[in-house]
């Protein structure tokens, strides 16, 4: 499908919804309608632009006999440190923001959700890969959980560390936040995650590159906008060093 097209049926989506929303909007019938008019125009730009499409899954035997550990390797952060001697059981995962019903979850709590394991690529823009089992809870799962309020648009992943004095930070959209494949890993390759591969818990978005993947995440917030948190350009490298926030493989 040609650029064009694809924009113009985005368009075409768009503009239908955005059209007599405010009659249809005012009877309990057009709420549905509109309600499920957004659905279907989400789903359409789902299959346009297929950011719904999963990541290559590879074998055991496909896995790398060493998978190197990048930026952060044992965060200096005292807070830190105390929760990874005790073993991370004082550790809780705060889910918070634009959500129904704030978490704050153990990793007891975390490993007794429905889970998904996967064995994928890792690619760093600085031109490595490594092909790595991962297992944990989907986002999703957690995200159903909290209830995420309507205004909500994106998930931000606030990590225990800092580079050159910032905190790390990264966010995703709700297409990627509610991918099948995106999983809060606490174990990676039959192990319990070590510290340097971002011990208690870290992201996996598989479809984004490794700079996108938060390791050491403390609190998963929910907002409307970016612009707000801390650089406004959604990640720390993003603010940095103006990375890519959308950083499709
Ligand atoms: N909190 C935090 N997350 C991070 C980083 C970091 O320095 N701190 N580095 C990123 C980069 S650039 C990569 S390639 C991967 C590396 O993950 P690994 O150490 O498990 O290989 O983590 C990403 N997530
Ligand atoms: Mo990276």
């Amino acid at each position: 499908m040609s650029l064009i097209t694809r924009r113009s049926l985005l368009a075409a989506g768009a503009g239908g919804l955005v059209a007599g929303c405010d009659a249809i909007g005012k009877s309990e019938a057009g709420r549905d309608l509109l309600f499920k008019a957004e659905a279907v125009n989400r789903s359409l730009q789902r299959a346009i632009t297929d950011r719904d499409a999963l990541a290559r899954q590879f074998t055991e035997a496909e896995m790398s006999p060493r998978f190197r550990a990048n930026g952060t390797v044992f965060p200096a952060d005292e807070t830190y440190r105390a929760l990874m001697r005790g073993n991370f059981a004082e550790w809780r995962l705060i889910v918070d923001g634009l959500v129904a019903r704030p978490l704050k979850l153990s990793l007891a709590d975390l490993r007794a959700l429905p889970q998904r394991v996967q064995i994928t690529r890792h690619d760093c823009v600085e031109g490595w890969s490594a092909i790595g089992k991962w297992h944990g809870p989907k986002l999703s799962t957690l995200l159903d959980l909290a209830g995420l309020r309507d205004t909500a648009r994106y998930l931000v992943f606030h990590c225990a560390d800092t580079l050159g004095g910032r905190p790390y930070y990264e966010s995703v959209d709700l297409i990627d936040a509610f991918h099948p494949q995106t999983i809060l890993a606490w174990a990676m390759n039959n192990r319990t995650l070590p510290v340097q591969h971002g011990a208690p818990l870290r992201l996996r978005v598989e479809r984004q590159l490794g700079y996108k993947h938060a390791k050491y995440i403390m609190r998963i917030e929910a907002v409307a906008a970016l612009d707000g948190i801390h650089g406004g350009k959604g990640g720390l490298w993003e603010d940095l060093a103006d990375y890519e926030w959308y950083a499709g493989i």
